[in-house]
């Protein structure tokens, strides 16, 4: 029984991917290739990576002897990501969970399929990230919180104790969610906003702008 990790497909070549690739060789991990439709070549981290670019050339690789790793990254509302993903596992192939080193994930929390968990993240006792979430680097997923599918809880951003977040929600770069909020399917956050209340599904919460009046001029 060969108990060697799985060799790795990486889908996409831009910043979320090369992110990813570097932390699967830190782990040693086998990248066999990147499929990705743009040139790779200007990222270093790719280097000896072969290059496929389209999606269906993931068929010369067998089903049951690679992961997929999906390094599409997710923008608010951006549905790219699930199609991609979905489309694969329709093919019959299977997606890897990636857990940075440095991350910290309680042995009592628990980590869907195909999620990625990046440097420094926090994901506390009690906590569920739903399969194909994002917690990008230095976020934080604070205790009893249930993340759902295709989240993206963007770098630095802080999820209080006992957040429930619905599929496809964005959460915005150093936001905050303060404890026991709902948050509805599709809904974003935009990045340094803080949440107060429950968030409807679909709907967006921006940041309070700070108005500075100059004399004469206003900036905001
Ligand atoms: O905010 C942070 C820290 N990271 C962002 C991340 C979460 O999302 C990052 O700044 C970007 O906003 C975004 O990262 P991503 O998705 O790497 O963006 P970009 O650099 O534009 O790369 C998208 C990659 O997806 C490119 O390599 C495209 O060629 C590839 N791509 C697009 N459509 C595809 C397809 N690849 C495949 N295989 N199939 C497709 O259909």
């Amino acid at each position: 029984m060969n108990d060697e990790p799985c060799p790795i497909v990486m889908i996409g070549g831009g910043g979320h991917a090369s992110v990813l690739t570097d932390i699967l060789r830190n782990q040693g991990r086998e990248v066999l290739a990147v499929i990705s439709p743009e040139d790779i070549s200007k990222r270093s981290v790719f280097d000896g990576i072969k290059h496929l670019e389209k999606n269906d050339d993931i068929l010369d690789f067998d089903k049951d002897n690679v992961l997929l790793v999906n390094g599409i990254g997710m923008m608010p509302r951006s549905e790219l990501k699930q199609k991609i993903t979905e489309y694969f596992l329709l093919l019959g192939y299977r997606f890897e969970t990636v857990i940075a080193e440095s991350a910290f994930i309680s042995p009592f929390s628990i980590i869907e399929e195909g999620s990625q968990i990046l440097p420094m993240a926090i994901v506390q006792t009690g906590a569920r990230v739903g399969r194909h979430s994002i917690v990008n680097t230095g976020a934080l997923v604070e205790h009893d919180c249930n993340i759902g599918a295709y989240n993206h809880i963007a770098p630095n951003a802080t999820l209080c104790g006992h957040v429930k977040t619905e599929d496809n929600v964005y959460i915005g770069a150093g936001s905050t969610v303060i404890q026991s909020l709902k948050i509805g399917s599709g809904a974003v956050i935009g990045a340094g906003a803080s949440l107060t209340k429950h968030l409807k599904p679909a709907s967006t919460v921006y940041p309070a702008r700070v108005e500075i009046k100059v004399e004469g001029k206003r900036r905001t």
